[in-house]
């Protein structure tokens, strides 16, 4: 029986569907499961397909919830190893250069669930089976409660309950803007679902771009708010600015510069 739906809008002011999206999340779902961890081979990457797509298709584009991803989620499940949990925060492109490097760490995007995801826009076209590949629902302009917005939410909470011992985040210090924003997925979820009696510590990589901004630190305001926040939640923070071994990466390109000397 299906239930009537509000009228949408005809064309929605996001993204969307990426072409080809069924090949390249099944795709994925057997590169991660058979190549990458073949760990996790008995994964079924139709069903987690399935699962994936029934989470906002014939559904209200606006009104998703994270229970309805619940059996993706189920399904797409993973362990991960204690000390090795990293989280970052408009730091994208450097936090995964350097976890491609230091394969022990993992981001969202180097679990099954965030690695079948990355990069692509999703939602449905209610009054059919099918995807809507004209324009899918902007997080601002249009609504919050769209599939893709419901679903980092939901995975963002998933990493952080699921984390275990000295936990790591990687923060931008070169955005002209706070370092630590509370509003930020980092900021709003991660931040809150992590346990305390299992996360002793959370250590901040403030990250400066090679010859960019230095517009905020380890001994900036917004990271003792951060620290604030933890403290009240029995969690300890401990900061570095320019993490060496991140440091190192950005150095690739940048090989010329002084704080990239090997006696620096
Ligand atoms: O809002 P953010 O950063 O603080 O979110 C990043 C934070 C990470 O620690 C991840 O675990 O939240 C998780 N996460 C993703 O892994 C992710 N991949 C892609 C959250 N969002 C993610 N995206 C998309 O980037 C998503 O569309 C979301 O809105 C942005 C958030 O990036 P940000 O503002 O740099």
């Amino acid at each position: 029986s299906q239930r009537q739906q509000p009228p949408e809008p005809l064309h929605w002011q996001g993204a969307g569907t990426t072409d080809s999206i069924s090949e390249i999340v099944l795709g994925r779902c057997f590169t991660y499961t058979r190549v990458k961890r073949p760990e996790l081979r008995d994964k079924n990457c139709p069903a987690i397909w399935n699962a994936f797509k029934a989470a906002f298709l014939f559904k209200d584009q606006c009104n998703i919830t994270e229970e309805d991803y619940q059996p993706l989620q189920y399904l797409a499940n993973q362990t991960l190893p204690c000390n090795k949990f990293l989280y970052w925060s408009k730091a994208y492109t450097l936090v995964h250069q350097y976890t491609k490097v230091q394969q022990e760490m993992f981001t969202l995007e180097d679990t099954l669930l965030g690695y079948m995801a990355d990069g692509l826009d999703w939602c449905g076209d209610p009054g059919t089976s099918e995807m809507n590949h004209k324009s899918c629902p902007h997080w601002r302009k249009d609504c919050g409660n769209n599939p893709k917005s419901v679903f980092w939410k939901m995975a963002s909470k998933w990493f952080a309950d699921a984390a275990c011992g000295v936990v790591h985040v990687m923060l931008n210090g070169s955005l002209g803007k706070p370092a630590f924003q509370q509003t930020s997925t980092f900021g709003s979820v991660e931040v809150h679902n992590l346990h305390p009696d299992r996360v002793p510590l959370l250590e901040a990589w403030v990250m400066h771009d090679i010859g960019g901004n230095f517009s905020d630190s380890c001994s900036g305001s917004s990271i003792n708010e951060l620290r604030s926040l933890l403290n009240k939640r029995k969690i300890h923070l401990m900061c570095q600015d320019d993490y060496k071994p991140v440091r190192l990466v950005q150095c690739v390109s940048h090989s010329e510069h002084s704080s990239c000397s090997l006696t620096k």
